[in-house]
């Protein structure tokens, strides 16, 4: 993939370019806990977008994507909101970068990859990240990597109109070879767990559907959340996030709650525990239990923050009563996308099949499936000066 990417930014602009790689991410859990202040646990896996990139001498930026074979031009003195859906990614960073002070002089863009659109691996963030990256080393802007997430998340803020968390462009930048991380979205510390592969394989089966509600439901989950913090704030002026709350004051307080938002803020705290207490298990290497906890985020994800949909929940009750099975659960935002699934190594093979033959029975779709393994964040894979 990477030569590819490389032929043809020869081809189109005959330069030797910078190339860069960026991930995309699986979470082991802590879902929909990222934008309430609590913890997740992602990882960043082997499917990668390349980007190849070297000063054009000009002030203009042109891109080519390169799974789309559509090329566009912006003038860097006028970095706007495009009708190119994919540009937007690109022209967000850019746009973060300048308004940081830092001058983007004109450049040329190859970029590509394998992460499947829409099968909430976070192909958009990993676009985000790698340009970060990418423009960050051609033009030595010496921004640390965790402001490099910071505003690859805000150009997916204002430019891609997604109100998304920081989970996905932190895995993309920061994860490690192996490791998955726990990230306290309010502090933004971070800590890397072993994660030990030798007797099974994260295998992610993608529903191949994705709901039209998916931006919009997330958008009322955030709200909803806001709404339970501002009732118990009330009560207990230290909570300011869901992450501050405890079982104990939600039922203490119930009575004023709609019940929908209670339920909603129930899940986030519970899911912020069961991330506490996942930690908990890889440092006591008890993947049994690690596992249990995925298909009760599942639950609490299907039945109180209600982002699930029929194909996940389909594939998510399979794997539970699956003895190949440690642990499931839907992964990323919800109505669609992929679970991820925790199989012993010697039935993953027997296990996909299985899964696919009683998805494709059951909806008529042909689900895909993808063995992820867990690799470095951003980086640099060569530079014509190095
Ligand atoms: C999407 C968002 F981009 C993340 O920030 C996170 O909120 C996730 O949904 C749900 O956990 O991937």
């Amino acid at each position: 993939m990477v030569q590819d990417i490389v032929s043809k930014y020869k081809e189109l602009y005959r330069l030797d370019p910078v190339v860069v790689r960026s991930p995309g991410r699986v979470n082991l859990i802590g879902e929909h806990t990222d934008y309430n202040n609590g913890f997740v646990l992602p990882a960043a896996i082997n499917k990668e977008i390349y980007f190849a990139l070297a000063p054009n001498g000009t002030n203009m930026f042109n891109a080519y994507s390169f799974d789309l074979e559509e090329s566009a031009s912006f003038d860097l003195d006028k970095i706007e909101k495009s009708d190119i859906r994919w540009a937007n990614y690109l022209l967000g960073v850019i746009a973060q970068l300048q308004r940081a002070g830092h001058t983007i002089k004109g450049f040329n863009l190859v970029f590509g990859g394998d992460i499947p659109i829409g099968a909430g691996l976070s192909s958009s963030a990993a676009v985000e990240c790698g340009l970060a990256y990418g423009l960050n080393y051609l033009y030595a802007l010496n921004i640390d990597k965790l402001d490099l997430v910071k505003m690859a998340q805000k150009a997916e803020h204002e430019f891609a109109g997604v109100m998304c968390g920081i989970m996905d462009q932190f895995a993309s930048m920061f994860g490690k070879y192996d490791r998955v991380v726990k990230l306290d979205c309010r502090s933004l510390e971070y800590h890397y767990y072993d994660l030990d592969m030798h007797d099974y394989r994260i295998v992610l089966l993608d529903t191949q559907v994705k709901h039209s509600l998916a931006s919009s439901e997330y958008n009322t989950r955030r709200q909803e959340c806001e709404t339970g913090v501002a009732i118990l704030h009330q009560h207990h002026p230290e909570v300011n996030s869901l992450r501050d709350a405890t079982l104990e004051m939600l039922a203490q307080h119930q009575a004023e709650f709609d019940p929908v938002v209670y339920k909603r803020c129930k899940y986030v705290v519970e899911e912020n525990l069961r991330v506490e207490g996942a930690c908990q298990d890889l440092e006591r290497k008890d993947m049994a239990a690690f596992g249990e906890k995925m298909f009760a985020s599942h639950q609490g994800l299907q039945h109180d923050y209600e982002v699930s949909c029929p194909e996940l929940d389909f594939l998510a009750d399979l794997a539970r009563k699956n003895e190949a099975v440690l642990g499931a659960r839907m992964m990323g935002g919800g109505f669609g996308g992929c679970t991820i699934n925790l199989v012993k190594l010697d039935q993953v093979g027997a296990y996909i099949q299985q899964m696919e033959d009683a998805y494709e029975q059951k909806f008529g779709i042909k689900m895909k499936a993808y063995i992820a393994e867990i690799v470095n964040g951003s980086s640099l894979v060569s530079s014509p000066v190095s």
